[in-house]
């Protein structure tokens, strides 16, 4: 297929790799210039590579960055054609992909968001889980490309509720790792080995596959972004605006909240959103690391 890709971040990058490998017609876009992506034409712009694409597929960071790519200058509106494909694979707010998809589909062209869990040892080896909000037609269509760079797909009704589901996971992710974070810091303080502690947690009911995929790299103290804790914020951010706006109240996500929003401050917004033990650690005088039993 023809496919016009936007946004090579840590995601976005090795996404449109895949798409490539798997012998699709590439032309990639980044913001900031520079990135490329081997056997695939870079274009100068959105409406660039959107031009004479059968699907347009968005990895951005935020709602902000969506619209820009979509309705700013030289975006995606002005290359949009009868029965071309806006995919977006980034995580942004539920109702605004309402809204967005409204104006994408009054040119003719069709709407689905598609946004992915599996970070980026997913994309990178093409196993991400998508998410997804849509017509089946639409996503029938996209089925080579979904399989090109994912191993699943959920489809969670009409437009925008894939990114409601999302953004419902990763509330649970963050509150997961908080939860981990604590006890650990806790149980450190205690004079607990976290090196045995995880295999305990690992063995009972308290098992989790975030504590499973994060835990190896927390005791190594290695917090490389997989996740960026910034993102991980916007995701808490775009979780509170819809309960917000839902009437739902989510008393601990609000305090998790704050815990981002501080590590934010301390400049730790790049690292792996693991790092927020970091701040526990500061708090509780003591610092989690072990070798795992
Ligand atoms: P990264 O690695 O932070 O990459 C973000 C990408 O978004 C990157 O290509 C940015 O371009 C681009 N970006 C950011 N702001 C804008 C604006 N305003 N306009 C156009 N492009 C922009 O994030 P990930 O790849 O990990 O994640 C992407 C999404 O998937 C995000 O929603 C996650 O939550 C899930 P740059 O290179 O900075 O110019």
């Amino acid at each position: 297929m023809r496919v016009g890709f936007l946004g090579l971040g840590i995601m976005g990058g090795p996404m449109a790799s895949n798409l490539v490998k798997a012998g699709h017609e590439v032309v990639v876009w980044n913001r900031t210039p520079g990135k490329q992506v081997e056997g695939a034409r870079s274009a100068s712009s959105p409406a660039e590579a959107a031009q004479g694409a059968e699907v347009v597929w968005m990895c951005v960071a935020d709602t902000h960055a969506v619209e820009q790519v979509l309705f700013g200058a030289n975006g995606v509106e002005q290359s949009l054609s009868e029965g071309m494909i806006v995919a977006d694979s980034s995580t942004i707010s539920p109702a605004a992909t309402a809204k967005f998809a409204e104006r994408v589909k009054a040119r003719g062209a069709r709407y689905v968001d598609a946004p992915v869990t599996g970070s980026k040892a997913g994309a990178q080896s093409g196993t991400l889980v998508f998410i997804v909000g849509g017509e089946e037609r639409d996503i029938e269509r996209l089925k080579p490309l979904f399989a090109a760079m994912g191993k699943k797909i959920f489809r969670m009704g009409n437009t925008g509720k894939g990114q409601a589901a999302k953004i419902a996971m990763n509330l649970q992710i963050a509150l997961i790792y908080e939860g981990f974070a604590e006890g650990i810091t806790l149980a450190a303080k205690l004079g607990v080995d976290p090196g045995t502690l995880v295999p305990l947690i690992n063995a009972t009911m308290v098992h989790s596959g975030v504590v499973e995929y994060k835990a190896p790299a927390v005791l190594n103290r290695d917090f490389t972004p997989n996740f960026p804790l910034r993102l991980m914020h916007k995701d808490i951010r775009l979780a509170l605006e819809a309960a917000k706006e839902a009437r739902v109240k989510l008393p601990a996500l609000e305090t998790v909240e704050e815990v981002y929003e501080v590590a934010a401050e301390d400049g730790d917004g790049n690292l792996d959103f693991a790092a927020t033990l970091t701040l526990l650690e500061k708090w509780a005088g003591v610092e989690v690391k072990g070798v795992l039993v």
